[in-house]
């Protein structure tokens, strides 16, 4: 037993798995991008409830949905990259993020864990400045 703490990052991590490995149905939310906006801007989860997002790009040119930093149930939710999406230049990889072309839809699946209100973005040069910037709120259960 005295290897125990060596171990017990181990079982943290198994416990993680086993949350967001529950049979709770992920909550479907669709944003779309159009004219350098997000629509809707803003929209309300639960923590601990899965999130099913999906992302309609209706823009002539490419989005993304980025957030800096929140924390999840499953570290670093990212979707497939899309070939050709350039994420500008960015000090630090956004924790939640996904890309769509024009005219495609991408999706990606979180749990949020902590209540508050989160800024997401689109991180392509400049669109942040004309728009694309939008709040994700989330509720405590
Ligand atoms: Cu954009």
């Amino acid at each position: 037993m005295k290897k125990l703490p060596f171990l017990l990052p181990l079982a943290f991590a198994f416990a993680l798995a086993a949350c967001s490995g529950s049979s709770t149905t992920p909550v479907d939310i669709t944003l779309e991008a159009a004219t350098m906006k997000y629509q809707p801007a803003m929209f309300e989860v639960m923590a601990g409830q899965p999130v099913r997002l999906t992302f309609r790009n209706n823009d002539s040119v490419e989005h993304d949905f980025s957030i800096m930093e929140i924390p999840m149930a499953t570290m670093g939710a990212t979707a497939e990259p899309m070939a050709g999406h350039d994420m500008g230049v960015m000090i630090a990889d956004p924790e939640l993020h996904m890309a769509a072309l024009m005219g495609q839809t991408n999706t990606i699946e979180f749990t949020p864990t902590k209540p508050g209100t989160y800024e997401f973005f689109c991180t392509v040069a400049g669109h942040k400045e004309a728009g694309m910037v939008g709040t994700l709120v989330v509720k405590s259960p």
